[in-house]
C-alpha cells in the first residue's frame, strides 16, 4: 500500500475513535438543586466521580493526541492501540452512565426533600405524601430509596423506603427483602417492631410501619425467585397488620398469582411471633424452630423471614425461606420480596 494511503486510514481511525468518545464530554452533569447539606455531600461524591470518570476520558483522548504524531510510523500497531483505547473509552462511559442514573436517582431524592419543604406549608390530605404509590402519582418514577416525610396528621415519622416503581405499574413500597443472605433474620420482637437490615439489600420495614402503611386499604405482593431464576409471585388484596396491642395479626384478602398453590392463607388471622415472643397456634415454639419472625400457625406453609441459604446447602433445612405450595419444605428460595401498595393505585 502506498504510504499516503496508509497514513490516511490512520487518520481515518482515529477520528472515528475521537468522535466516539466526544459526546461523552459533551454530557453535563444534571443540575443541581440545593437542599440541605447531607444531600449536598451526597451529591458531591458524585459529581467527583462524575468528574473523574471524565477526566479519565479526556485522558485517552490526550493519548490519541500522542498516537496521531506517531502515524508516520507503523500503522498496524497505531490503529492496534487505537481499537484499545476505543475498548477503554467505551467501558469508561458505560460506567459514566451508570453514575449518572445513580446520581438522577438522588435528583429525585432531593425532589422528595424539597416536597417535604414546601409541605409544612400547602399540606392537606389529598396530597400527603403517604407511601410509594403516592410518589408515583407525583411523577417520581425511578425505583430506589425514597424518604417519606413525617405527617402529624397521620402521626407518621420520616421513613426511609425502597420504591418499586417498575413491577406491575409500579407504586409499591418494598417492606421485605432477601437477596444478600449476610444478616440475621432471627430477630427480637423489638428488632421486628421497629424494622433492620440495609433498604438497598436485606430488610424488615419494621411492624409498627407496615402496620401504619396498611391502614388504608392495601395489596400485598410476595415475589420469589428460585435459584434457577425462574420468578413467581403470589398477590392479596385487603391485606392489613392490626396494632402491636393485637401482636400485628395478618389478614389477607384473596390470592392470585403463579406460586402454585398460595402458601401464605395457612398464616391468616394468626399473630406475629418472634424468638421472644411465642404468639403462635402451637405448643411448640415456631419461632425457635423456624428461625424468624413470621406469623406463625403451627408452624409454617411458608417461611419468608428464614435462614438463608446458599445454592448447594438450600435444599436440606426446614428453617429455610420456603414457600410450600412451590418448593416444599425444605427448599429455601434464592431471592424473596414483599411489596404493598393502595388497593385503589392507577398506573
Ligand atoms: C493518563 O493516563 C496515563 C496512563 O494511565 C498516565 O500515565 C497519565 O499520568 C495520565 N495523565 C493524566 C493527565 O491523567
Ligand atoms: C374473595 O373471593 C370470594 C369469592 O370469589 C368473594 O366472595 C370475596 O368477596 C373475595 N374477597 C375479597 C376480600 O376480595
Ligand atoms: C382471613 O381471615 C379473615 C378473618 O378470619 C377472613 O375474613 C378472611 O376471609 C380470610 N382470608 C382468606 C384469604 O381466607
Ligand atoms: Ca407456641
Amino acid at each position: 500500500m502506498p504510504a499516503k494511503v496508509t497514513a490516511q486510514l490512520a487518520w481515518l481511525c482515529i477520528l472515528t475513535v475521537f468522535l466516539a468518545i466526544y459526546p461523552a464530554w459533551l454530557q453535563k452533569p444534571p443540575k443541581r438543586r440545593t437542599v440541605n447539606s447531607n444531600a449536598q455531600v451526597k451529591m458531591t461524591g458524585c459529581c467527583n466521580e462524575v468528574k473523574e470518570l471524565k477526566l479519565q476520558i479526556a485522558n485517552m483522548s490526550a493519548m490519541m493526541g500522542e498516537l496521531n504524531k506517531k502515524q508516520e510510523g507503523d500503522w498496524v500497531n497505531v490503529v492496534m492501540q487505537a481499537m484499545k483505547l476505543e475498548e477503554i473509552t467505551k467501558r469508561l462511559e458505560s460506567r459514566l452512565t451508570d453514575v449518572e442514573s445513580k446520581y438522577s436517582e438522588m435528583n429525585s431524592q432531593m425532589g422528595i426533600m424539597q416536597l417535604q419543604a414546601a409541605q409544612t406549608v400547602t399540606q392537606t390530605s389529598a396530597d400527603a405524601v403517604y407511601d410509594c404509590s403516592s410518589l408515583y402519582q407525583r411523577n417520581y418514577r425511578i425505583s430506589g430509596v425514597y424518604k417519606l416525610p413525617p405527617d402529624e396528621f397521620l402521626g407518621s415519622p420520616e421513613l426511609e423506603v425502597y420504591c418499586d416503581m417498575e413491577t406491575d405499574g409500579g407504586g409499591w413500597t418494598v417492606i421485605q427483602r432477601r437477596k444478600v443472605g449476610l444478616i440475621s433474620f432471627n430477630r427480637d420482637w423489638k428488632q421486628y417492631k421497629e424494622g433492620f437490615g440495609n433498604i438497598r439489600g436485606d430488610f424488615w420495614l419494621g411492624n409498627e410501619h407496615i402496620y401504619r402503611l396498611s391502614k388504608r386499604p392495601t395489596v400485598l405482593r410476595v415475589e420469589l425467585e428460585d435459584w434457577e431464576g425462574n420468578i413467581r409471585y403470589a398477590q392479596y388484596n385487603h391485606f392489613t397488620l392490626s396494632n402491636e396491642y393485637n401482636s400485628y395479626r395478618l389478614f389477607l384478602g384473596n390470592y392470585t398469582g403463579t406460586t402454585g398453590r398460595d402458601s401464605l392463607r395457612y398464616h391468616n388471622n394468626t399473630a406475629f411471633s418472634t424468638k421472644d415472643k411465642d404468639n403462635d397456634k402451637c405448643v411448640d415454639d415456631c419461632a425457635k424452630f423456624r428461625k424468624g419472625g413470621y406469623w406463625y400457625n403451627c408452624c409454617t406453609d411458608s417461611n419468608l423471614n428464614g435462614v438463608y441459604y446458599r445454592k448447594g446447602e438450600h435444599t436440606k433445612n426446614m428453617d429455610g425461606i420456603t414457600w410450600y405450595g412451590w418448593y416444599g419444605s425444605t427448599y429455601s428460595l434464592k431471592r424473596v420480596e414483599m411489596k404493598i401498595r393502595a388497593e385503589d393505585f392507577k398506573p
